[in-house]
């Protein structure tokens, strides 16, 4: 008995996103005067990696709030997306810079 490789090889960038998973049926086939072959099943998950950007809905916002606004008024809520699937997807909220005072606070959670 011999031991013959197929080797399966991807041809394209895959993208979970795009999909998950792929069904393929693989013939074995001898080379007989009458070839004789059988199939196998091969189920191919595509592992999903943290590709995707977080993207807020615009790339600068200008809201405006009244001068004496008491402590806890609602500035604005910004809102994102992010097209990879779970755990990469979820997005947490922080102000990185123009806050040296502390007079704004974001909720890691909302984006309020
Ligand atoms: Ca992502
Ligand atoms: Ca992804």
């Amino acid at each position: 008995m011999e031991i013959h490789i197929g080797i399966i090889k991807t041809l394209a960038v895959l993208d979970a996103e795009t999909k998950t998973h792929y069904w393929l049926t693989v013939f074995a086939q001898d080379r007989g005067v009458i070839p004789l072959f059988s199939s196998v099943e091969i189920y191919i998950e595509v592992v999903n990696e943290n590709d995707n950007l977080p993207l807020s809905e615009q790339p600068v916002y200008y809201p405006s709030v009244l001068e004496d606004s008491p402590a806890g008024t609602r500035v604005l809520q910004i809102r994102s997306s992010d097209r990879d699937r779970d755990p990469n997807q979820r997005i947490s909220y922080r102000i990185a810079s123009g806050n040296p005072e502390g007079f704004f606070a974001i909720d890691s959670q909302t984006g309020n």
